[in-house]
């Protein structure tokens, strides 16, 4: 006998049942999920260089914090708009076929609406288009990552792109193989460090007697700096936000024998990297580690709007340069790093014969 009660029941069910195909399409939700920390650049969080786990959802939260920062030695102020607060974002690395799930967050006390344009994501303007947010308001992405490489994220609201990345707004995106970088013969490759350099072009309004101007928020500072951005000219190319960044005590640190993956990262503009005394020894110019990497490059050229890759196995110890060998952006507009690698001297790869002295006859 069929009550009302039952019937009742009997609709809720049906209801139940006419949902739950929608949500068991929704395989990701099932994998297992793993919130990372994120950690400013240079450093990269840690991670498996490869994996046997199974695809996994991996989550991420970003809050976007606009502050004034100073980006040169003579103390010249820039209104930046930060992913995280660094300038590049922090870089995220997950591997080929895992979720990227990200909440960004865009804070209360910011100014502007912000969103993120994954270069690696399938869709909606690189998720651009499902995550603008209001200052005081949230939005949780999740796209699959499909394609292997390097890819850059950066801001992207509508009618003010260029403004936004130019303040500051890009960093990288990871997806290592599931089974780890390959040489161009299909041998693995290891490193023993990451680090990730992000090259920012600063568009910095000057006043009447050439001195760099300073505002009190990005909005106030919008009109004269869209007409330093318009001259294509920049007042400044610097890596990790400021002139000096990662020079000095700032310097990236390794040690003879060890591998080290250098990212590099331009959002906006092009830029040819070069390691002064040392080589790209497997170098994804384009990032893309579905194709073979170029063997012992001595600078390599990434496109503006993409991040390359570059292994090099340290073999003397010393102070390295690695700069835009456009050497008028390293030396006078502040693209130059340092690279301080400890170790034994290697005689048979280079030995000085005779010092620096007065010229002998012969
Ligand atoms: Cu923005």
């Amino acid at each position: 006998m069929i009550t009302r009660r039952a019937t009742l029941m009997g609709a809720g069910l049906a209801a139940l049942l006419a949902t739950a195909p929608a949500l068991a399409l929704d395989e990701a939700e099932k994998l297992e999920h793993v919130t990372v920390e994120l950690v400013a650049p240079p450093f990269v969080h840690p991670h498996e260089q490869a994996t046997k786990a199974k695809p996994k959802v991996i989550e991420f939260h970003m809050p976007i914090i606009e502050k004034k920062v100073v980006v040169d030695d003579e103390g010249t102020t820039f209104q930046a708009m930060t992913f995280n607060g660094s300038m590049p974002g922090p870089t995220m690395v997950v591997h080929e076929g895992d979720y990227v799930q990200l909440t960004l967050v865009n804070l209360e006390t910011n100014s502007m609406p912000h969103n993120i344009d994954f270069h690696a994501a399938t869709g909606a303007l690189g998720g651009a288009k499902l995550t603008f947010v209001n200052p005081g308001e949230q939005a949780t992405l999740r796209f699959k990552a499909t394609r292997t490489g390097v890819f850059v994220y950066h801001c992207a609201p509508e009618g003010m792109v260029a403004w936004h990345v130019v303040s500051g707004m890009s960093g990288v995106l990871m997806v290592l193989p599931r089974d780890g970088l390959k040489d161009a013969h299909g041998r693995h490759l290891h490193y023993d460090r990451v680090y990730t350099v992000g090259e920012n072009d600063l568009y910095i309004p000057k006043d009447a007697n050439g001195a760099y101007k300073s505002y009190e928020s990005p909005g106030e500072a919008y009109a004269d700096t869209l007409e330093v951005m318009r001259t294509l000219t920049p007042t400044h190319v610097v890596f990790n936000g400021a002139r000096g960044a990662l020079t000095g005590e700032h310097a990236m640190t390794a040690k003879v024998g060890e591998t080290v993956l250098f990212i590099h990262s331009q959002a906006n503009r092009d830029t040819r990297p070069h390691l002064i005394g040392g080589h790209g020894d497997w170098v994804w110019e384009t990032g893309k580690f579905d194709n073979p990497p170029q063997k012992d490059l001595e600078t390599w050229f990434i496109r503006g709007g993409s991040a390359g890759a570059a292994l090099y196995t340290f073999l003397q110890p010393g102070v390295y340069a690695y700069v835009n060998h456009n050497l008028i952006e390293a030396n006078e507009l502040g693209a130059a790093a340092h690279v301080k690698v400890e170790g034994k001297w290697n005689d048979d790869l280079m030995k000085q014969i005779s010092p620096p002295g007065p010229i002998v006859a012969h």
